[in-house]
C-alpha cells in the first residue's frame, strides 16, 4: 500500500513538475520583416487594394498598430536599429550597405545575443544587408565577421539586396553551391573581362533598367556591381521566395523543442521584384503587386507550418517593413504603369528615401496565440523598442538605451508608448513627439528625380500636427512658435545624447 502511494505520489510530482516546466517555457520569437512593404500595401490597414488575406488574418486575431515605425526610411539603417536596438545615426557605417564590411561592430549588444543569453537558438534567413567582413571580401573561403559572429547560430542570406551582386546565397559564411574550380570574384569599381552589362548588352535583359543597376547581368536582370564565376551558385531570383519560406520552415521544424528566435528577412517588394510564375499576374498591379501576394502567401505558409508543429501558442510572431513604398527604384516593370487606385502609402505623405511619414511608418503586427487579443492601437511604437520589449518578455536583464521596452503594448496593445522619436532618412533626422513632426531644413531636391519620391526635404524648417493633418499637407511652423521651440529643444537633446 504505502509502495503505490508512493508511485502515486511521484508520479503527481512529474505531472505537477512538467506542468510548470510547460508555464515557465520561453516563447519562441518571429519577426517577419518585409523588404519596402508600404503602410497601405496590407489590406488589413484598409488604405490599399491590394489583397494580402494572411498577414489580415494575423494582424486581424493578433494587435495591428497603426503608427509603429521603422528607425530608418531605408534599409541597412532600418536593419541595423532593429537588430542592436540603438539608433543608427549614431553610428556613421550605418548607411545603404554596397559590398561594405560589416557595420554592426563585433562587441555591440544585438538581438540575437540577447536571445542567446537565455539560452535561445537563434538564426537569419534572408536578406541580411549589414555588410560582411572587414574590407575586401574573398568570397571564395569563409566569409567573417557575419551574422554568425554577431549572435545568429545559423545564416542563411542574401548578403545585400537582390539587385546588388554577388546574386548568391551564403550560409554560415560559406557561399553556398560554390564549385571551387569556378571561383566568385565580386567588385563594385569595375568590370570583369568585358563581361556582358546592362549598358553594353541591352538585349541580353529580360527586365531593363530605368536608372542604376547597369552592371553585370545575372538571369536576365543587371544589377548594381559586377561579378564573374561562382556560376553554380548564382541563385535563381524567381525561387528566392520559395528558397527561403523553405529555410524558414525546416529550421522552425528542427528546433520546435527548444526557444527559438528567428529572423526571416524576407526580400519582397524590393526591387527586381521576381515573382514565381504562379504568382505573375495575380495581382493586376504587374511584378510589384505579385511580389507582395506572393509574400503573403509565404507568410501564410510558415503559419501553417507552426500550426502543424503546434507552436503557435508558444511563439510570439512580429510582422514589420525595413522603410516605407516606393515604385520605380530603378527598373521598368510597370509598378508605376499599373498602380491603378492602389496607395502604398495609404493617406500618409512620402515614402522609401523620405522623412514624412510614409517613409517609416510602416504595417507593425503582433501576434500570440492566446496571449494578444485583437486590437488595433495607435500608439507609438518604434522597431528599436522591440529589443527591450522583447527583452522583458523572455526576462532577460540585457537592455539597450536607446530601445524603449514597451513589452506591454507589444502584447496588449495598450500601456507605455514612446513620446518622442527620432526619424531618419539617408542621414537626415526628424522628430516625431506625440502628434507633432518636426522637420529641420536640409539641402537638396523636395521630389527625387527618379524616385518620384517626395523626400520632406525644405530649406526652412517644417512642422506638422498629425492629429489634424496626418498627410502633413499644412506646415504650421509661423502659427506656431512654441511648438517648434519645444519641439527643437527636444530634438537637440535626443541627437546630441
Ligand atoms: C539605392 C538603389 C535602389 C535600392 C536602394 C537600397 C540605385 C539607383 N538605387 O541606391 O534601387 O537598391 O539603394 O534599398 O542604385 S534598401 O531598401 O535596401 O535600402
Ligand atoms: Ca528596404
Amino acid at each position: 500500500m504505502i509502495k503505490l502511494n508512493l508511485k502515486f505520489i511521484s508520479f503527481l510530482l512529474i505531472l505537477l513538475f512538467s506542468a510548470c516546466n510547460t508555464e515557465n517555457k520561453k516563447p519562441n520569437v518571429i519577426i517577419i520583416y518585409a523588404d519596402d512593404l508600404g503602410f497601405g500595401d496590407v489590406s488589413a490597414y484598409n488604405q490599399g487594394t491590394l489583397n494580402t488575406p494572411n498577414i489580415d488574418r494575423i494582424a486581424n486575431e493578433g494587435i495591428k498598430f497603426t503608427n509603429g515605425h521603422s528607425s530608418s526610411a531605408t534599409c541597412s539603417p532600418s536593419r541595423y536599429a532593429l537588430l542592436t536596438g540603438s539608433y543608427p545615426w549614431r553610428n556613421s557605417k550605418a548607411k545603404i550597405s554596397t559590398g561594405a564590411s560589416m557595420i554592426i561592430n563585433v562587441d555591440q549588444k544585438t538581438l540575437p545575443k540577447m536571445f542567446k543569453a537565455s539560452n535561445y537558438s537563434t538564426a537569419i534567413v534572408g536578406k541580411w544587408h549589414l555588410g560582411l567582413g572587414n574590407g575586401q571580401i574573398n568570397y571564395n573561403s569563409k566569409i567573417s565577421p557575419g551574422p554568425n559572429d554577431v549572435g545568429f547560430d545559423y545564416s542563411y542570406i542574401m548578403p545585400d539586396t537582390q539587385d546588388r551582386v554577388p546574386t548568391v546565397y551564403i550560409e554560415d559564411g560559406y557561399v553556398k553551391n560554390l564549385d571551387s574550380n569556378d571561383p566568385l570574384y565580386v567588385s563594385f569599381n569595375k568590370n570583369f573581362d568585358n563581361q556582358p552589362t546592362g549598358k553594353t548588352n541591352p538585349e541580353m535583359l529580360t527586365m531593363k533598367w530605368h536608372h542604376g543597376h547597369f552592371n553585370s547581368i545575372i538571369n536576365g536582370i543587371s544589377r548594381i556591381g559586377f561579378m564573374k564565376g561562382g556560376e553554380k551558385a548564382h541563385w535563381s531570383d524567381v525561387d528566392m521566395a520559395d528558397h527561403f519560406l523553405n529555410k524558414a520552415k525546416s529550421y522552425i521544424t528542427q528546433n520546435k523543442d527548444k526557444p527559438f528566435f528567428l529572423f526571416y528577412s524576407m526580400q519582397q517588394p524590393h526591387v527586381p521584384r521576381t515573382p514565381h510564375p504562379r504568382f505573375k499576374g495575380k495581382s493586376g498591379m504587374g511584378p510589384r503587386g505579385d511580389v507582395i501576394i506572393e509574400a503573403d502567401w509565404c507568410i501564410g505558409e510558415l503559419f501553417k507550418t507552426l500550426d502543424n508543429e503546434k507552436l503557435l501558442e508558444n511563439t510570439l510572431i512580429i510582422i514589420s517593413s525595413d522603410n516605407g513604398p516606393v515604385l520605380n527604384d530603378g527598373y521598368y516593370d510597370d509598378a508605376v504603369e499599373k498602380i491603378g487606385n492602389h496607395t502604398p502609402s495609404g493617406i500618409y505623405r512620402g515614402g522609401k528615401y523620405s522623412l514624412f511619414e510614409a517613409g517609416t511608418r510602416v504595417p507593425f503586427i503582433s501576434f500570440w496565440k492566446g496571449v494578444t487579443k485583437p486590437k488595433t492601437s495607435d500608439k507609438l511604437i518604434s522597431q528599436i523598442d522591440l529589443f527591450n520589449s522583447l527583452s522583458s518578455i523572455i526576462e532577460s536583464k540585457i537592455k539597450t538605451s536607446d530601445s524603449y521596452d514597451l513589452s506591454e503594448l507589444l502584447l496588449k496593445g495598450d500601456g507605455k508608448e514612446r513620446e518622442e522619436l527620432i526619424l531618419e532618412a539617408s542621414g537626415k533626422t526628424a522628430l516625431k513627439y506625440h502628434n507633432w513632426v518636426l522637420i529641420p531644413p536640409y539641402k537638396g531636391k523636395a521630389v527625387s528625380t527618379y524616385t518620384n519620391v517626395e523626400l520632406g526635404r525644405s530649406s526652412s524648417f517644417q512642422l506638422y500636427n498629425l492629429k489634424t493633418d496626418p498627410s502633413q499637407k499644412i506646415n504650421l511652423v509661423d502659427q506656431e512658435k512654441e511648438k517648434l521651440a519645444e519641439l527643437l529643444k527636444i530634438y537637440n537633446k535626443v541627437v546630441n545624447d
